[in-house]
């Protein structure tokens, strides 16, 4: 029998290596994702998933759209289903990314269908099971096989489903740079091994009570996964926000038992280490994640991991959240609770209403 916790530490900490085995299974896509590309124009891509994968799916949309310029958005497979006006625009000719760990949940691969049902575009499927439903739905399955997990929540299958979707977008945006992505297993080991004390240190502290993680444009979806790691592994009170939304009323909670944790983009970091250092005045404790090492933050209650990676913004975003991935599994330890499997959770939500 496992030791309380084994999985999900065995499945954070070899996260890079699985990283590498999704870049070479992108690599064997990569002409297949072309022909369906340039088989018609599209003018939406529609990135969906339940739970960890919508919030993956934010993240991807964020990305895609960034870089190629087409206008692509992030809905839950639920809202596809029940409200499909809200989500396909008129006449357009869109292309639906649906994300699954499992590739078996029944709203996403409900969504596909309705997909089907309203236009005649193509399907690409990011899971970690070529064998799933989902996968043989799909026109295109990008598949991280080596990412599978015996724990419920998602971590290592998160990040190399995020490094297929960061592959896609670089790929259908002609960043034909592929050494530029096959540096990250090398930078995700390298920052786990430097921030496991502090992840560690965070994590156990008692003295934390509510976690808030702060992104905005890609890194929202990667601050919204963090937040769910706290939740499921941890039972932590955890939220997750826009950084400038934070000042709107959710500041009201934070207190000298709260951390706050902001995960910092290049383009908005002025008026997101504002809203940090704002944060630190009223109490909190702060953890700042960039990739710059001078942040224009007092130090004292400041607590920096720096990635420092030199690499484009878009290839370093899945590198933000193994660390917190890490506090999430040590406050779970060091509450006696086994992260491996979280309160009332099954590794699949399947729905009889929907399933056909
Ligand atoms: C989605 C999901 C997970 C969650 C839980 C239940 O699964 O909602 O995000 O952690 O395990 O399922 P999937 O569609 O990505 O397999």
């Amino acid at each position: 029998m496992a030791e309380r916790g084994e999985h999900t530490i065995n499945e954070i900490l070899s996260q890079p290596l699985t990283w590498k085995d999704a870049l070479e299974a992108y690599r064997l896509r990569k002409s297949s994702i072309e022909a369906l590309w340039q088989r018609q124009t599209i003018d939406q891509v529609i990135f969906t998933g339940c739970g960890s994968t919508h919030y993956l799916s934010m993240t991807a949309a964020a990305l895609f759209q960034s870089l190629t310029g087409v206008p692509s958005q992030a809905r839950p497979a639920s809202e596809l289903i029940i409200f499909p006006g809200l989500v396909f625009a008129p006449k357009s000719q869109s292309m639906l990314v649906a994300i699954s760990r499992s590739g078996e949940t029944t709203e996403t691969v409900e969504a596909v269908q309705v997909f089907r049902t309203r236009t005649n575009g193509p399907v690409i499927a990011i899971t970690c099971y070529g064998d799933s439903k989902l996968a043989s739905e799909a026109d295109v399955a990008l598949v991280a096989a080596a990412a599978h997990e015996k724990s419920i929540a998602q971590t290592r299958s998160f990040t190399s489903m995020t490094v297929l979707s960061e592959a896609l977008a670089g790929h259908l945006a002609g960043h034909d740079d592929q050494q530029v992505l096959d540096q990250l297993p090398t930078w995700g080991e390298r920052l786990l091994r430097m921030h496991q004390s502090i992840a560690q240190e965070i994590g156990e502290d008692k003295t934390l009570e509510r976690y808030f993680f702060l992104g905005s444009g890609q890194l929202y979806g990667i601050a919204c996964e963090a937040m769910l790691k706290m939740k499921e592994m941890s039972l932590a009170y955890s939220e997750a926000y826009h950084p400038l939304e934070f000042r709107h009323g959710p500041m009201s909670m934070v207190n000298e038992q709260t951390l706050v944790v902001g995960l910092l983009s290049d383009e908005g970091l002025q008026h997101e280490t504002a809203v940090l250092e704002q944060m630190q005045n009223l109490g909190a404790r702060i953890l700042a994640i960039s990739e710059r090492d001078d942040l224009p933050l007092p130090v004292d209650s400041l607590n920096g991991i720096y990635l420092k990676s030199g690499l484009p913004e878009w290839v370093r975003t899945v590198l933000y959240l193994p660390t917190l991935q890490l506090m999430a599994y040590h406050r779970a330890m060091a509450r006696g609770l086994n992260p491996d499997k979280p309160t009332n959770l099954d590794a699949v939500v399947r729905l009889e209403a929907f399933e056909r």
